[in-house]
């Protein structure tokens, strides 16, 4: 039982400064200690180089901000992920805002034929430039990972897409976008929103959440976990919080379940912004979640 663990310190996918020291955050938090106390070997490979110098007016292409920077850190995100994974071992990627999940998929679809993908997170991340109301890149991750996008993001690694659209779910939305609501119901999106969270419980739906990945007969499952999918009040430390979210119990719960279904190969922990963060509260958050991922049990 092997996993790497890879850094992005991204920011350039959005404007609040501080999210590029989410890595640091997450490993000053204690994430090597606590995977080694699950008795796993712990691979740091450090973190993917961003060229912070790309920020500028100049490279807001159309509607898409630092799109090249965005686009050139992402090639070699997914490098990297594609590496690790022809290495046999599991890829635990710390972002960084929600565009380096363009990267992590471009490097983890093509290991796979019927790869399926939890969005958890208070968005959609389903926003084109066409359709964004900021032009922030880690608005689109989602939709540039089914193909929908600006060929300089959705060919990322040389091919695209890299997951069905029948094979996402989303877990925690409670913000999403015009363009994004038509998009999931164009592309029949399976969305538990927070209304299925309060109605159901937790419990029930990542049961339909596990079980409808399962049926869809998928052959690995990608966990995107962005932070500010939990309420506020739990993890407070993220550019974009929502108001009414996932608490940090009904968290531990979803992540124990994934870790008993046993389906996850791969994932990431991002928008952890150590800046808007109260003494690193929602860095410790995201260790204790991966705890629970990777097997943590109270007795
Ligand atoms: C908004 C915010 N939907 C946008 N998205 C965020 O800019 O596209 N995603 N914060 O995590
Ligand atoms: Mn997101
Ligand atoms: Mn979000
Ligand atoms: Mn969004």
């Amino acid at each position: 039982k092997k996993i790497s663990i890879i850094g992005v310190p991204m920011d350039l996918g959005q404007t609040r400064r501080g999210v590029d020291m989410g890595p640091s955050a997450i490993r000053y938090a204690g994430i090597v200690e606590r995977l080694e106390r699950l008795s796993y070997e712990i691979e740091d490979l450090g973190d993917i180089e961003i060229d912070r110098a790309e920020r500028s007016d100049e490279e807001n292409i159309g509607n898409l901000r630092n799109l090249k920077a965005v686009a050139e850190a992402n090639e070699r995100l997914a490098a990297k992920v594609d590496q690790v994974i022809q290495s046999g071992t599991f890829p635990l990627v710390l972002g960084g805002d929600h565009s380096i999940a363009i990267g992590s998929l471009a490097g983890i679809g093509k290991h796979y034929l019927n790869l399926g993908v939890i969005w958890y997170d208070a968005h959609g991340d389903l926003n084109t430039a066409e359709t964004s109301p900021s032009g922030n890149i880690h608005g689109m991750p989602l939709a540039v990972s089914l193909g929908i996008g600006d060929p300089r993001l959705t060919n990322i690694a040389n091919y695209t897409p890299k997951v069905k659209p029948e094979n996402i779910v989303m877990i925690g939305a409670r913000s999403l976008d015009e363009g994004e609501r038509k998009l999931i119901k164009e592309k029949g999106i399976q969305v538990f929103t927070m209304h299925e969270i309060d109605r159901l419980g937790m419990a029930k739906v990542m049961e339909n959440a596990i079980s409808y990945l399962q049926k869809r007969g998928t052959d690995g499952v990608h966990l995107s976990l962005d932070l500010d999918g939990l309420d506020p009040h739990d993890a407070p430390g993220v550019g974009t919080p929502v108001i009414g979210g996932i608490s940090y119990r009904e968290s531990h719960l979803a992540m124990e379940m994934l870790s008993e279904a046993g389906m996850i190969t791969s994932c990431e922990f991002v928008e952890v912004n150590p800046i808007l963060d109260e003494k690193n509260k929602t860095a410790n958050v995201a260790v204790a979640l991966m705890g629970s991922l990777f097997g943590e049990k109270l007795l």
